[in-house]
């Protein structure tokens, strides 16, 4: 099988590249920025901006992949409230050109796009766990932008007849994501305490929300069952079915320290809008591809810690 990961160079990427080459012996090739560096001797790399529409045709009609991941996105809640119309250009438009280049192509690549948990934003009483047909009610842009790629998703695999399935990840986590996520932003905090490069104190955001987090390494597993076993025009969430308050992740990362550290808030990393739950159930993925993660949440932290440490 061919894979082509389209936005490969950023947290999930090497991940899915990993899994695709490594565990099921598929033909990767992984698109970049050109601004990114991205070394893999597992996959071919090459350039993209999904706002370039004649690279896209290019890429699409050189490598002609089965199976088409479409990850590249502007990913963050925070930097989406700073700049709202790069997060729509990316992932809007972005996305519109990556299933137009698919559209004119001569045979129909399965292709998965990646969502958010964050679409369903303002979840009621009653609604966790959430499932796919639960109404949407985005909170931010970033989940806005996401939603609307979901519903495009919908749209051109009915109207234009296209092997297109949609996912809903829920929060995930595990060495190399970058510091603006909670997790590793926490790990790093703590490594930096640890080799004396900051004081004793952990700055902090909204404790009290519940997320769902799960490894990455399971995430990408679920990506390929789906593009395997995955129901044309359907959305599928992704996580772990189990919601922890904010507090109890950082409460476990400090207690893999041995430095007394303090917890003070930090205004700036408060959101201007914040969903107070988001949890997801999980039956449909479970029931279509027998997917459920695996790596329990403590060998993640370990791990993100452990990452940060080794950081020079
Ligand atoms: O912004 P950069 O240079 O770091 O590149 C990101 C890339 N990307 C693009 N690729 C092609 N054309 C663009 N115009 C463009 N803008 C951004 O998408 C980055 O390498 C990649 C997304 O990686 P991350 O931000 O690390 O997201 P992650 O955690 O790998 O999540 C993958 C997907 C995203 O759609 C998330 O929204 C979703 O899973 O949760």
């Amino acid at each position: 099988m061919k894979a082509l990961i389209i936005g490969g160079g950023g947290f999930v990427g090497p991940y899915l590249v990993n899994h695709l080459a490594d565990d099921l012996g598929y033909d990767v090739t992984v698109t970049k920025t050109a601004k990114e560096t991205l070394q893999m001797d597992k996959a071919k790399v090459v350039d993209l901006d999904i706002l370039d529409r004649q690279q896209l045709d290019t890429v699409l009609s050189q490598e002609r992949p089965d199976y088409i991941f479409h990850l590249a996105a502007q990913s963050s809640v925070a930097y989406s409230w700073k700049n709202p119309a790069l997060t729509i250009d990316v992932n809007v438009k972005g996305c519109v050109n990556v299933l137009d280049s698919i559209r004119d192509l001569d045979y129909k690549p399965r292709t998965l796009l990646i969502g958010s948990g964050e679409e369903y934003g303002h979840i009621r009483e009653g609604e966790c766990p959430i499932n796919e047909e639960n109404n949407v009610r985005p909170g931010n842009i970033y989940a806005a932008t996401k939603s609307c790629q979901n519903m495009l998703g919908k749209i051109y695999a009915d109207a234009y007849d296209l092997d297109i399935i949609m996912v809903r990840a829920f929060n995930h986590i595990g060495p190399n994501q970058a510091p603006m996520f909670v997790v590793s932003d926490f790990c790093k905090q703590v490594a930096d305490i640890e080799k004396g490069e900051k004081e004793p104190v952990m700055y902090v955001g909204n404790l009290s929300a519940k997320r769902d987090f799960t490894d990455v390494r399971d995430v990408v597993k679920a990506y390929a069952l789906l593009v395997e076993k995955g129901v044309r025009g359907e959305t599928y969430n992704v996580g772990t079915g189990h919601a922890l308050p904010i507090q109890d992740i950082l409460d476990q990362i400090i207690s893999l320290s041995d430095k007394q550290i303090e917890v003070k808030v930090d205004p700036n990393k408060l959101r201007p809008v914040d969903v107070p739950i988001i949890e997801p159930d999980i039956t449909k993925i479970n029931a279509q591809t027998g997917w459920k993660p695996q790596i329990p949440l403590k060998q993640t932290l370990e791990e993100t810690l452990n990452h940060w440490r080794a950081v020079q």
